[in-house]
């Protein structure tokens, strides 16, 4: 608090702080007294009465019903049934894998916590809707493979978004789960982010990661680049006990003379033979757009099993509607494992839907036997949920079969409306999507993923609202100032495409930069954690955990902001997501659970007008009592 006055005294914000400032202001050793739990989260209220929720403020329906969900049935009093977890515990990585490999039935992974919110959602769901029926998830479905529930956007979108630590996400996740795998989504070199990190940044994050909570790391590259991965995978086999997941992603189609010049079958091969020999101890296919059609699941997946001694893991987006007959093919072609999302948050460009590939399977000698009342029951459960985060739909009411054509990843399709709305663009929706196509051809058809498939979303929007088309970028382009992150991605800066880079385009997009094709992160300085540590306990004070460290190295500003929202209202992950979003109308009133067995009760009686300074009154009861806060109203 000490530093606090000081930062925010008005003589040294204005650089006025001379030797005798502290000696001169002895306000500077009043300190507020530090407020109780409950009183930090009623401010919290407070300013979301009256202010809103930034992130969905212009978009909420004041009259949208918003029923509680209704949670599934579950036997509290058995014990947790063991399951993967336990499996991998007793055969060790290398055993776990030949046992996959061996199983005949069909295993899922349920993307529900991560792939499918993030493909729906924006990313938004918290933890509190999470973690509200993980542990009956844990009882009642103990045969799932893995439940994907971290890494990919959520690591970011937590702290900047919901106000959450990752960390404690995934502590709580696996606290609640202890049987069943828990999977992440990380992007080889660039972890959890858009940019390559320091080597040993990335191994200390999958170290922790594991040491908080991670079985699988499903490891890729933006642009199918070994190099990208090799260093992951290594750092998975060698700092955990955890399973090194490498992935050949999918684009293209192997079937389509006029596709398959670059990405055919020998491709896929080679690469997956490359994985196998880096030490993966599963390979993924990773069809993040849903490109993979049936037929060519079947050519892929044959082949794949000759060619290579690992199990599969098959993960695909339903953009197109057609993606549960490309499971049924890949199932019929020895798959092993198959990426599915619960009913209600399946389909479209989320994955197929769970509840009903497990039917799609049943009588036939691969199924794996399932409570189907009870998928539904959690099904029902998120289609209550997902109505919370109805600002953050997408919009697309059907499948389409223009993925085919532009290619977008399912996760990036929810974003770049927003992204092109923000810009004024949305008239130019069908425009933007054809650029992209466009754009990765100018880019020399290159694998389109986070964040490479993010970099020709850029600068298709670029080119859009520049009224420039690819043709322009290779006659005028030596004029054009391009985005940063499309200079970044032909310096070498993510990484190196198959074929390298078109040499006359790198010319004018780099002008006079030279583009590197070794690691981009051999250029960057390992981290020294011992003075990193020293300088962050500085800046955010003793309170801060090793977790936070990494955060903070991997998103500073992000991170920054979410510990000042963290500092000033306490932990707002065990708001209930109505409130969260959308506030308490007067007279109504809800339930925190603060800490294990500690609740509080606020109720909202009513807000003040705005008086002579800006602010408001708010009167709550929080557990019975009159509580007044003063709320500025920053409209
Ligand atoms: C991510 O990197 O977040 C993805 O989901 C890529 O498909
Ligand atoms: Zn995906």
């Amino acid at each position: 608090q000490f530093l606090q006055n000081i930062i925010a005294h008005s003589e040294f914000v204005a650089g006025q702080a001379n030797v005798d400032f502290i000696k001169d202001h002895q306000e500077l050793f009043k300190f507020k007294p530090r407020l109780d739990r409950g009183t930090r989260l009623l401010e919290f209220l407070g300013d979301l009465i009256v202010n809103g929720n930034a992130d969905v403020k212009g978009n909420v329906d004041p009259k949208k019903e918003l029923p509680k969900p209704k949670l599934p049935h579950f036997d509290p009093n058995g014990e947790v049934p063991a399951g993967t977890k336990q499996i991998l515990t007793d055969l060790g990585p290398e055993g776990f894998a030949q046992w996959l490999r061996n199983d005949p039935l069909i295993h899922y992974t349920d993307t529900t916590f991560r792939d499918a919110h993030q493909s729906l959602l924006a990313t938004r769901m918290r933890s509190f809707d999470m973690l509200k029926v993980a542990d009956r998830y844990a009882r009642c479905h103990p045969q799932t493979f893995s439940l994907e529930c971290w890494g990919g956007a959520t690591f970011d979108v937590a702290m900047r978004f919901l106000n959450e630590d990752p960390w404690d996400r995934l502590a709580k996740i696996r606290q609640a789960v202890p049987n069943i795998l828990l999977q992440m989504l990380i992007r080889g070199a660039n972890g959890v982010g858009y940019k390559a990190y320091p080597d040993n940044l990335t191994e200390r994050f999958v170290q922790q990661a594991w040491e908080t909570g991670v079985d699988v790391f499903r490891i890729f590259d933006s642009l199918n680049w070994m190099k990208g991965m090799e260093a992951c995978i290594g750092f998975v086999r060698n700092k955990t006990q955890g399973l090194a997941e490498a992935a050949i992603c999918y684009t293209g189609d192997i079937l389509d003379p006029k596709r398959n010049q670059k990405y055919n079958l020998e491709y896929y091969l080679r690469l997956a033979k490359q994985i196998e020999e880096a030490g993966a101890h599963i390979l993924c296919i990773k069809d993040m757009a849903g490109l993979l059609k049936p037929y060519a699941a079947t050519e892929l997946i044959t082949a794949l099993r000759e060619t290579i001694s690992l199990p599969i893991h098959l993960h695909t987006h339903d953009t197109s509607s057609l993606q549960p007959a490309t499971y049924l093919k890949a199932v019929e072609a020895g798959v092993d494992v198959i990426d599915v999302a619960l009913g209600s948050l399946s389909g479209l460009t989320s994955q197929p839907n769970f509840n009903s590939v497990v039917e799609m399977l049943r009588g036939t000698e691969r199924h794996r036997e399932y409570d189907q009342h009870s998928l539904n029951e959690f099904s029902n459960y998120f289609e209550t949920v997902r109505d919370y985060y109805y600002p953050f739909e997408s919009g697309l009411k059907a499948g389409t079969s223009e993925v085919f054509q532009h290619e977008i990843p399912g996760g990036q399709y929810s974003n770049l409306r927003p992204q092109a709305a923000g810009l004024g663009l949305l008239d130019k929706f069908e425009l933007i999507k054809e650029t992209f196509a466009e754009v990765n051809e100018l880019f020399g058809d290159i694998v389109k993923v986070t964040p490479s498939s993010k970099v020709v979303g850029d600068m298709a929007l670029f080119l859009v609202s520049n009224n420039l088309t690819t043709e322009d970028v290779l006659t005028k382009g030596h004029t054009i100032s391009f985005p940063e992150s499309v200079r970044e991605l032909f310096r070498g800066d993510i990484g190196q495409p198959e074929g390298g880079w078109p040499h006359e385009l790198q010319k004018i997009i780099l002008k006079d930069e030279q583009p590197f094709t070794d690691r981009p992160n051999e250029h960057l300085k390992p981290i020294n954690f011992d003075k990193e540590w020293e300088k962050f306990q500085e800046k955010f004070g003793p309170g801060a955990r090793f977790t936070d460290l990494l955060s903070w190295l991997l998103y500073p500003k992000v991170f920054e902001q979410y510990w000042k929202h963290l500092q000033q209202y306490g932990d707002v992950s065990v708001v209930p997501t109505r409130v969260f979003f959308y506030g308490l109308r007067p007279g109504e009133e809800t339930i925190i659970d603060i800490a294990r067995g500690k609740s509080i009760i606020v109720r909202l009686q009513s807000v003040g007008p705005v008086n002579d300074d800006g602010c408001r009154t708010i009167f709550f009861t929080l557990n019975g009592q009159t509580r007044n806060l003063e709320i500025r109203d920053r409209s």
